[in-house]
């Protein structure tokens, strides 16, 4: 275990302790239960880089592989927002006459597509190889390695140089963020520009929607830290704009030093930043009692309607639900199953809590009238599709912002 400081290479001082966690994404067996993977998942914050980081992480190699559980285009709501961020770009100032567009992390190309299906120069880059092969179906070219300042320089050499370098929910997975953003910088051409997004650290902390944390997010970024991280190689925030998926993310955009002129909303970010306390180490320390204060408000939801008979069901078997399940001690008295679309999940079991995951058709023959919305960054999709269920009296439960059914 290391506690410096990935970015600055500072000590970091510990301020969130989730004790022993399985993956996010391992979805397992009745028969590897003995064999299951855990590790000790803590949090530090570091002043000087600002970056909200895992003290230490599983190797990539662990939670990355040929049966990766997460597959991109289950959400119709995701598949739109691709789109509408393809869009975004090649409606922007920053693309070539014949622009060279490089995906990080492309998964089963939900992103991709959009600029393939329109005959742009396209490569994705994606670790994951069971995914890789989707993209590549779907017609999107992909490499399936994990990328770094040496794969950069394999691409420049068989490609050449991007015009658009994009990622999404992807960066904030990679330890070696050094090496990444050195390969980005020598990627991009003189007028290129990386765009990318995740997890917004001013909405995790807002909503205390610790569930963002488990294995594979390895930081959380925010402007701050990402300005900090991308100026050792001469990248500069030239714009940043929120989103509402993942439960509030941000959408950086960096280009070389003094090409752009910089949009007023990075000023506007990093004042708000400042008022949020988000580059001081006490706002972490406070985040852990709020931690503390959700799971309790959560066992004492969980444990009443259990008493008054109800059965709970759990809908989604995200990533997120192996934090909320493994770090409350959700056990299968209080919520006995999980319904999913994904059908690698099908059949398996949580990580660590070991709640079986059921064929989401088997949903509409629920008649319990409690349901953990673990997909709550989806809830609108998910509520507007589920429509019967609440009309025949069912009820939601979520913990963000705060513990509620409703
Ligand atoms: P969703 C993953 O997180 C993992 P997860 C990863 N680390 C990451 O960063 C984000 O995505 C981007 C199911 N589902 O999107 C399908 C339904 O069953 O919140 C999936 O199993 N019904 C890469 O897992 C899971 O939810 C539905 O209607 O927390 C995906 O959950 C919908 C919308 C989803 O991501």
């Amino acid at each position: 275990m290391s506690n410096i400081c990935r970015v600055s290479g500072d000590p970091l001082e510990l301020v969130v302790d989730f004790g022993r966690q399985p993956l996010g994404n391992g979805f397992l067996n009745q028969e590897d239960f003995k064999n299951e993977y855990f590790f000790n998942m803590q949090c530090g914050f570091n002043e000087k880089s600002k970056m909200f980081q895992l003290i230490n992480q599983p190797n990539p190699e662990i939670m990355f592989h040929e049966n990766y559980a997460f597959f991109s285009s289950t959400s119709n709501y995701m598949k739109k927002h691709f789109y509408n961020f393809y869009e975004s770009i090649i409606n922007s100032d920053y693309l070539s006459n014949d622009p060279f567009i490089i995906e990080l992390g492309c998964n089963d190309g939900i992103m991709l597509e959009n600029f393939a299906n329109n005959n742009f120069k396209h490569l994705g880059i994606e670790p994951s190889k069971n995914v890789a092969i989707e993209a590549n179906k779907k017609g999107v070219r992909t490499i399936s390695d994990f990328f770094d300042n040496s794969v950069a320089n394999k691409i420049i050499a068989d490609f050449g140089q991007a015009d658009c370098f994009i990622s999404a929910n992807v960066m904030c997975h990679i330890p070696n963020i050094h090496s990444v953003a050195e390969g980005i910088s020598k990627i991009l051409k003189t007028t290129g520009v990386l765009i990318f997004e995740d997890p917004y650290l001013g909405d995790v902390i807002e909503k205390t929607s610790y569930d963002q944390i488990y294995d594979e997010h390895v930081f959380l970024f925010s402007a701050h830290s990402v300005q900090y991280l991308f100026s050792n190689y001469n990248l500069e925030l030239i714009n940043l704009e929120p989103q509402v998926t993942h439960g509030g993310s941000m959408r950086y955009t960096l280009a070389h030093k003094g090409m752009y002129e910089i949009n007023p909303n990075v000023k506007k970010y990093l004042s708000k930043e400042k008022l949020q306390g988000l580059d001081k180490v006490e706002t972490f320390h406070n985040f852990q009692s709020k931690i503390i204060e959700s799971k309790n408000k959560l066992l004492d939801l969980l444990n009443s309607l259990k008493k008054d008979g109800h059965q709970v069901f759990g809908y989604a078997a995200t990533s997120k639900s192996t934090t909320i399940l493994n770090y409350c001690g959700i056990t299968n008295d209080l919520i006995g199953k999980i319904y999913d679309t994904t059908p690698i999940k099908h059949g398996k079991f949580s990580p660590g809590m070991h709640i079986p995951i059921l064929n989401y058709e088997e949903f509409k023959n629920e008649k319990a009238k409690y349901g953990f919305l673990f997909a709550w960054n989806h809830s609108k999709e998910i509520i507007e599709k589920e429509t019967h269920y609440k009309s025949q009296g069912g009820h939601w439960i979520t913990h963000v912002p705060e513990v509620m059914a409703f």
